[in-house]
């Protein structure tokens, strides 16, 4: 399979790999977010940090660290943040992500501590220690490590070069009927997140849910015969049963890695530049990420909504990410035999 150039929005080339850092909630679309960012050699992971949201935060944790262990992730700092939204108690998906956050495969033990700094110290540290405008943050679980990494240190604002988080929506919710499950857990923070003035894209539900792992997909998961993959694929069984029970899904939507895509390729994710304000105060609209799209986005205008998936290409890239991964621990295909 080709490599896919690594592109800005306009179509110029980044430089590659792009630098990110994953702040997660695992969760099984973060998991294969994980491996994804691992996997494809266009991203770089210089850290994982998590946040409570699909789980409580000491499962997530665990689940990310059992993730990094069957993805073969090493020399990379993962650290525990926030336990609970800024303002509002915590919630979680035990209904879509299961008791422990992960549910379907069985998990194997860390094989490595976590870094003992705070994932806000972690995110602010690895953005200040690398030249401005290099380092990307990609949230895929509820915002609130990330808007107080702004708070925190405001330098940073100006010093990343993009947030490209999985959130939000423009035209459907899950958590409600108008939102979306990572801004309305902590709506203030998303608040924070939008209106900082960091350029963001808002890969939400009108693009994920173009994300379905659908038979053929599953197939060719199941077809790279790794460990890697049939980690994917059990969890794949768990998150089609709980998106059908639960959603009436017939395929479930993979959310997270869409994300990562977006940074891989910015052709394959493609996103329009539009005002988005973050509802904090409405009785029925509460965490609704509201999108104007009245006139052509003002000029300076720093959020944009991602729209349109190539679904094809998106697949590829997870499935391309899984076959360099081979099996962790073991030398790679082609010394193997030798
Ligand atoms: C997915 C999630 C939460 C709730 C549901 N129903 C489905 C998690 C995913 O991990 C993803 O980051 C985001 N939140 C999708 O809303
Ligand atoms: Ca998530």
């Amino acid at each position: 399979m080709g490599r896919t150039p690594s592109r800005y929005p306009d179509g110029g080339e980044r430089p590659v790999p792009q630098k990110i850092v994953l702040d997660c909630d695992p969760g099984h679309d973060d998991a294969i977010a994980m491996l994804l960012a691992h996997g494809n050699p266009d991203v770089e992971l210089l850290a994982v940090t998590t946040v409570a949201g699909n789980q409580t935060l000491e499962k997530v944790t665990r689940n990310a660290l059992a993730v990094a262990r069957v993805a073969g992730i090493t020399g990379v700092p993962f650290a525990a943040g926030a336990d609970r939204p800024l303002v509002r108690p915590a919630a979680t998906a035990a209904d879509i992500h299961g008791e422990s956050g992960l549910d379907g495969p069985q998990l194997p033990e860390p094989a490595f501590a976590l870094d003992p700094r705070h994932a806000v110290d972690l995110i602010v540290d690895t953005v200040m220690a690398h030249e401005p405008g290099t380092v990307t943050l990609v949230p895929t679980g509820a915002l609130t490590n990330i808007a107080l990494a702004a708070r925190r240190e405001p330098r940073i604002v100006e010093r990343v070069e993009e947030v490209v988080l999985m959130g939000g929506g423009v035209h459907v919710g899950n958590h409600s009927a108008v939102a979306e499950f990572n801004v309305a857990v902590d709506p203030e923070a998303a608040h924070v997140v939008f209106s900082a003035g960091w350029p963001v894209v808002m890969v939400g539900l009108d693009l994920t849910h173009q994300a379905l792992a659908t038979p053929d997909v599953r197939a060719a998961i199941a077809a790279v015969g790794t460990g890697p993959a049939r980690f994917v694929g059990e969890l794949l069984d768990f998150f089609a049963r709980t998106y059908r029970d639960v959603q009436g899904f017939d395929a479930p939507p993979v959310h997270d890695p869409c994300a990562v895509a977006r940074v891989i390729d910015a052709t394959v994710v493609r996103a329009v530049p539009v005002p988005i304000a973050v509802e904090t105060t409405g009785t029925h609209t509460l965490g609704m990420t509201v999108a104007d799209f009245r006139a052509p986005a003002p000029a300076g205008c720093r959020t944009s909504a991602a729209l349109e998936l190539d679904r094809e290409r998106f697949w590829a890239l997870v499935v391309d990410a899984l076959e360099r991964i081979g099996e962790p621990g073991e030398p790679p295909a082609a010394v193997r035999g030798r």
